[in-house]
């Protein structure tokens, strides 16, 4: 018998990945998708299956975490052996603006899943993979951040993700639920959403490179992430649901580095060396130097400042993870390293504003995009 995963927020970076890996692992996989004006399957659109074919292996249902009713209706019909709740609405900045909403989808939308569970009587049969994160960590109380290190979330995002981590053990121990939480620290992608610091800095760096836009405003340059790339995190998840014991995991690569060194490495892969100068907000980042005659820019040229928009009220300064326990119980190793995974977006970026730039030399115009 094939098994059947459920994966909520499938239309997502790790919706995405994950939905690859385990169709390649013989599951039948459903994904709930939210129902929006515009088509928002992009990232999964290559793995879509004519609901007419035969052998149906990837199936997707209208709903949100938001409505108990649908999560129940849709976990009866499918009998899902494994969910997976990635889920979310997961930008820390724009949580700020919508503390509420972000409170229901994130913190709410995972105690619907498990009551839902429990309603139908799956506590036996579904295992559960909660999408907990480095944020929860917040404040810095000590690195590297393990799975013993004490949370002090600092946004609405984070606060939401601490009850979803809460409950989520919770219902481990109270009704013998298999539920587990990845605490994923930053992982990216070419597939990541584009307001996200690497992909916003990634996608600049291909546009600057080709005279499709001017410059890049960031925040913090400062902040320090642990970033790894998205693909490796998703085999971590499904060997978090594989052991034989329901537990919780950190997933992180062991190595930090700062906003700026990103920003460094992006231009780098295009052949062009930035500097920075200046502090605060008056930092600015201009060009040294060119060495790839496809992307020359004029050297001293200013292409990276600050714009305070993007600070946050309560920022995380530093997370930096302790994989220990994820390699040596799950056998969990990273691929990708830093500057395989910079390297991997940057490449993606410039073939996609390749056609726009053939558009715009042919007298078109290129729509703007907000960041
Ligand atoms: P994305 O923002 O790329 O994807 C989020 C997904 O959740 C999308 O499919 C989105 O749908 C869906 N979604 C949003 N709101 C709702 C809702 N109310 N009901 C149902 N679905 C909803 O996130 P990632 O793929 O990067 O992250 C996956 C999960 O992992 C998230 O929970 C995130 O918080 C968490 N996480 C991510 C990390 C990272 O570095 N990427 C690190 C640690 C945790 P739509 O496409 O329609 O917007
Ligand atoms: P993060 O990711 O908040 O860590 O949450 P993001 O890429 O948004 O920010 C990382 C750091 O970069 C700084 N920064 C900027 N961020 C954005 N988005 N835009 C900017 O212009 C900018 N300039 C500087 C931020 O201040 C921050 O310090 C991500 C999400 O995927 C969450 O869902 C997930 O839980 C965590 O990672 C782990």
């Amino acid at each position: 018998m094939k098994k059947k995963a459920l994966i909520t927020g499938i239309t997502g970076q790790d919706g995405a990945y994950l939905t690859e890996l385990l169709l390649s692992k013989g599951y039948e996989v459903h994904g709930i998708k939210r129902r929006s004006s515009l088509f928002n399957t992009d990232r999964i659109d290559h793995l879509y299956q004519d609901p007419h074919e035969t052998e149906i292996k990837l199936t997707l249902h209208y709903g949100d975490l938001s409505d108990s009713t649908n999560l129940i209706r849709i976990i009866q019909q499918v009998q899902p052996d494994e969910i997976y709740n990635l889920g979310a609405m997961s930008h820390v900045k724009v949580s700020f603006d919508t503390p509420e909403y972000t409170a229901n989808a994130d913190g709410i939308g995972t105690l619907r899943l498990l009551e839902a569970i429990r309603i139908l009587g799956l506590e036996k049969k579904t295992k559960i993979y909660q999408a907990s994160t480095s944020e929860l960590y917040g404040l810095v109380q000590a690195v590297p951040q393990s799975e013993t290190t004490p949370f002090y979330p600092r946004s609405p995002y984070a606060v939401a993700k601490m009850y979803a981590y809460w409950i989520t053990v919770n219902y481990r121990e109270a009704y013998g639920i298999y539920a587990c939480n990845g605490i994923l620290f930053n992982h990216e992608s070419p597939l990541r959403g584009e307001t996200f610091v690497t992909r916003k800095i990634t996608r600049a760096t291909a546009k600057i490179a080709m005279g499709l836009q001017d410059k890049l405003f960031l925040g913090n340059l400062d902040a320090q992430r642990d970033w790894g790339h998205a693909k490796d995190y998703v085999e971590a998840m499904y060997l978090i649901l594989q052991q034989e014991k329901p537990e919780d995991y950190v997933i992180a690569t062991g190595v930090t580095t700062r906003v700026r060194e990103f920003v460094r490495m992006s231009f780098a892969e295009v052949g062009i060396t930035v500097e920075f100068k200046g502090e605060g907000v008056n930092e600015k980042g201009y060009v040294v130097s060119c060495s790839d005659p496809e992307f020359q820019i004029e050297t001293g040229k200013e292409v990276v400042a600050v714009d305070e928009k993007y600070f946050r009220p309560t920022e995380v300064d530093l997370l930096i993870g302790d994989p220990t326990k994820s390699k040596t119980k799950l056998g969990w190793e990273p691929k990708y390293d830093l500057q395989g995974l910079v390297k991997e977006m940057v490449a993606a970026d410039v073939d996609l504003f390749k056609r726009e730039k053939l558009l715009k030399d042919s007298g078109y115009a290129i729509k703007n995009q907000f960041e």
